[in-house]
């Protein structure tokens, strides 16, 4: 492999996805998601590579151009997976890094898998990175790389991004492997974090491991380089966004979307199906209001799209299985024929439909027990051109520092949740108007591209 690309992005998946056509060929489709988005554009002016694993255990690819691309796909066999990505990424850092709300799995099998796949990238971006390049590494699966990398290639300019929470120091602390982690992450020259709090987090355990006291400013001194450590809250696709909400077409499926649940008010929840997301906490918020009879049935229907996630890690079988009770018994005790207040749909859908659905709703439910950002609350802000609608949000969402004029809600307060769920249901047009207008305009100010642009104008003056 030559070492010719200037600009490398290290990431656990490739941006494409594999689609097969009718005829059975397979091809590339970018993924969808504001990360490629906002990317793709810098990739191209660059002459850009991105360092990923292509999705199918076992696969070797050689490198390939998509899109203006040059893309390098790294292996993994199912063991790693297995071991890597569900073990030590998502049944380790993922419940540790999001408060503990499920019990992370230390396991040190999953240790050793995590240590030699993070290897494989490092020394994937160091067989393409030209002389001096700038590589930006994402994400709590690879955070040894940097410091890996730098090993292997001392000329790099490295960056990384954390994507999800950065935990307290008292809750780090469990993780037996917290020193190779902070270790790993100061082989960066900037570590970007969604929130100011999750970078003063990190801030604080690498002064205490690198015994370096406090510096000038958030950076570490690692021997003689200085390590920045800074939050760039990253955003949507504005302008994406904007374009789809004007298609007839999903105005019109939002219309019919409104029609088929009968004019009932209509509360709206878009997740992953994930522990972290408060999805239990809201509908069973819903579920009192019915009981209590502050809500009719009929005069308001709760719509919960899950996309499918993580299925063979444990905690999310039991997740669903939880979930899908708790939908059976409220609409078992609820719906009147032909009317369930609760529509679950565990599916993923395409950015149309997620749009019109956007359009469609009058509340916003984004109740997550910790999130690093929280891209759901961002798009809808994003949708409603037209000021209505309201946003009920965790105040443990990363967006919550962006987005004040929310609803706010601690989604553990469930009588608070209740009472929050029904102010915004109730709020006044006029109001509704002042609050999405003023979240507008923080979100189309700070969009996606600006938060790219941002993080690697931070990266090159460094
Ligand atoms: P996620 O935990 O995946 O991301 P989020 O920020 O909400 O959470 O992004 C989800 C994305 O998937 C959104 O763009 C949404 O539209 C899309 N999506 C969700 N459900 C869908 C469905 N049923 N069908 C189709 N698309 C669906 C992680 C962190 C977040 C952080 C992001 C980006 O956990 O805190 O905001 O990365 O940094």
């Amino acid at each position: 492999m030559s070492h010719a690309s200037e600009f490398v992005v290290v990431a656990n998946r490739l941006p494409v996805d594999r689609v097969t056509g009718e005829d059975g060929t397979a091809s590339w489709r970018r993924s969808p998601g504001g990360l490629v988005t906002a990317i793709a554009p810098v990739m191209q002016r660059r002459k850009g590579a991105w360092i990923g694993w292509s999705g199918a255990p076992g696969e070797e690819l050689e490198p390939f151009e998509e899109d203006g691309m040059s893309l390098v796909a790294v292996p993994l066999s199912a063991e790693e997976v297995e071991l890597y990505y569900e073990g030590f990424s998502n049944a380790t850092l993922w419940p540790l890094y999001h408060d503990v709300i499920a019990t992370p799995i230390y396991k040190r099998r999953y240790w050793d898998a995590y240590v030699a796949v993070n290897r494989r990238f490092a020394e994937a971006a160091a067989g393409v990175a030209a002389q001096g390049a700038m590589v930006w590494v994402q994400d709590y699966q690879l955070q040894l790389v940097p410091a890996m990398l730098r090993q292997l290639r001392p000329d790099l300019r490295i960056g990384f991004f954390l994507h999800i929470p950065f935990p307290p120091v008292e809750l780090f602390h469990q993780l037996p492997w917290r020193r190779q982690i902070i270790e790993g992450l100061l082989g960066a020259d900037l570590v970007g974090f969604q929130r100011p709090g999750a970078a003063a987090n990190f801030l604080r355990l690498a002064r205490r491991i690198t015994e370096s006291g406090r510096a000038q400013g958030p950076v570490v001194q690692v021997g003689d380089r200085q390590v920045r450590a800074q939050a760039f809250p990253i955003s949507v696709d504005v302008g994406e966004l904007a374009e789809l909400i004007a298609r007839p077409e999903v105005r019109e499926r939002s219309e019919e979307i409104r029609a088929d649940l009968g004019g009932a008010k209509i509360l709206l929840g878009v997740d992953r199906l994930d522990y972290t997301k408060g999805i239990g906490q809201r509908l069973e918020a819903f579920g009192e209001l019915l009981e209590d009879g502050e809500l009719k049935p009929g005069e308001a229907v709760f719509v919960q799209i899950a996309t499918p996630s993580r299925e063979r890690v444990e905690q999310y079988q039991l997740l669903r299985d939880e979930i899908e009770q708790l939908v059976g018994r409220i609409n078992g005790e609820h719906a009147q024929i032909g009317v369930p207040p609760v529509h679950y749909l565990h599916n993923s859908y395409n950015r149309d439909e997620l749009a019109a659905l956007y359009l469609a709703a009058d509340v916003m439910v984004v109740t997550p027990l910790r999130d690093g950002m929280n891209l759901v609350a961002k798009e809808y802000v994003a949708c409603r051109a037209d000021l209505h609608g309201s946003l009920v949000l965790s105040e443990f969402a990363g967006a919550a520092d962006e987005l004040r004029r929310a609803f706010q809600v601690n989604p553990y307060d469930i009588d608070g949740l209740k009472q929050t769920l029904l102010t915004a249901l109730r709020a006044e047009p006029a109001e509704q108007a002042r609050r999405m207008r003023s979240m507008r305009r923080r979100v189309i100010e700070h969009d996606v591209d600006r938060w790219a642009r941002e993080f690697l104008e931070a990266l090159e003056g460094h």
